[in-house]
């Protein structure tokens, strides 16, 4: 049953840390909470064969995102799509094998990165804007509705690689080996990314996340240099376009660097993973920036009382300053939902 919160948008004034933040309870969305774990989900994707026409089709995209809101009232609503849209955007052969995950046509040559063209990308994508401008008529007035990309080292590491899975190895030797082409990569996916998600709030995207999933996977100078700075540059380049529009981001196992995320890159927010100590995140990172995360997604399989005593720790960790619940990665498609009503019935308890 959708829980409607009156009072403005919670989520986005949390990020924008006007009256009202921080808030108990604090506003709450789930990473990937579209999917496979919602048995209507199951029954909305049978009507496509492939995975990237689904994203494509705004009628379908539209109720994707809307089921999670219907079914549990979230306060964030994030478009249904999928980071890998701008491989194909740029003319990359994309596709998705059931049970497999993402299959690219990998790149691993100065010709496969040559042959790359970010012309006609707002083409491509139009059918995302016309999703999002869809949205932005349909949510009820309390939800802010959160646009996303990936970042561009984790965009680029699924292009080399080709799926995921692997270990990076061929990502990583590209950038650490032949730093001077894989920057060209780089540079190509942050002015596409600065495009496509300027395009997303014309489209009327009021929240922007970026997807660093495999910013961890770096030794550190090269995560300062190919998860860091990329995000620094787009998120400046964004503020500077939309200064009203917040961004957050998720640097996933980035660890120490996350300070360096809070303190250089102008975000509005920043997704903790699960393996980052509260204390730490509450003292160091907070003061600079609305915080969001960080329930390790396994524990919404367990359910139960751990996952409670789990849920208690965080709102009392972070709760105090600006805060918006979520998890440390996307939840699991064989997540019960009886879980999920568990954890946003005592989120939207507050600390009391
Ligand atoms: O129907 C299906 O089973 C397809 C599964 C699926 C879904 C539901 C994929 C394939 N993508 C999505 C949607 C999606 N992907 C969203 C929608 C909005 C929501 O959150 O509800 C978002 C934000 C993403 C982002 C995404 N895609 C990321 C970043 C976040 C993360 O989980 O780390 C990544 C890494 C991807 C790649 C991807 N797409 C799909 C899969 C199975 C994967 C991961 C493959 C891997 O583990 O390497």
């Amino acid at each position: 049953m959708p829980v409607g919160r009156k009072e403005g948008k919670p989520l986005l004034r949390m990020l924008t840390g006007g009256p009202g933040s921080p808030a108990d309870p604090p506003p709450i969305w789930l990473m990937r909470q579209a999917g496979r774990y919602l048995p209507e989900y199951r029954a909305l994707r049978a009507q496509s064969p492939s995975f990237l026409d689904f994203c494509f089709t705004p009628d379908l995209a539209v109720e994707a995102t809307l089921q999670p809101i219907r079914r549990f009232g979230f306060d964030g609503a994030i478009l249904f799509s999928d980071i890998l849209v701008i491989p194909h955007a740029l003319g990359q052969a994309v596709r998705f094998a059931e049970g497999h995950g993402p299959l690219l046509e990998p790149m691993r040559s100065k010709a496969d990165i040559d042959r790359l063209s970010a012309t006609g990308l707002r083409d491509r994508l139009a059918p995302v804007f016309e999703t999002l401008r869809r949205l932005s008529a349909a949510l009820l007035p309390e939800t802010t509705l959160i646009g996303f990309a990936g970042a561009p080292w984790t965009v680029a590491s699924y292009m080399i690689e080709g799926a995921g899975g692997s270990d990076f190895v061929n990502a990583k030797r590209m950038a650490y080996g032949d730093p001077e082409l894989f920057g060209r990569l780089i540079d190509l996916l942050v002015e596409s990314t600065v495009d496509y998600l300027t395009a997303q709030i014309e489209a009327g995207a009021q929240v922007l996340q970026l997807f660093d999933s495999w910013s961890g996977a770096l030794a550190e100078p090269e995560r300062r240099r190919w998860s860091l700075e990329p995000l620094i540059r787009i998120t400046q380049r964004l503020k500077a376009l939309h200064p009203e529009i917040p961004v957050i981001l998720f640097p996933r196992g980035a660890g120490l660097l996350y300070l360096d995320f809070a303190r250089a890159s102008g975000a509005a927010g920043l997704s903790l993973d699960s393996s980052l100590p509260l204390d730490w995140a509450a003292a160091e990172l907070q003061p600079l920036l609305a915080v969001q995360g960080n329930l390790d997604p396994i524990l919404l399989l367990t359910g139960g009382k751990a996952l409670d005593r789990e849920v208690k720790r965080i709102l009392d960790g972070l709760g105090k300053g600006r805060f918006v619940f979520n998890l440390g990665h996307g939840i699991l498609p064989e997540t019960p939902i009886a879980h999920v009503e568990q954890l946003i019935e005592q989120v939207r308890k507050g600390r009391g």
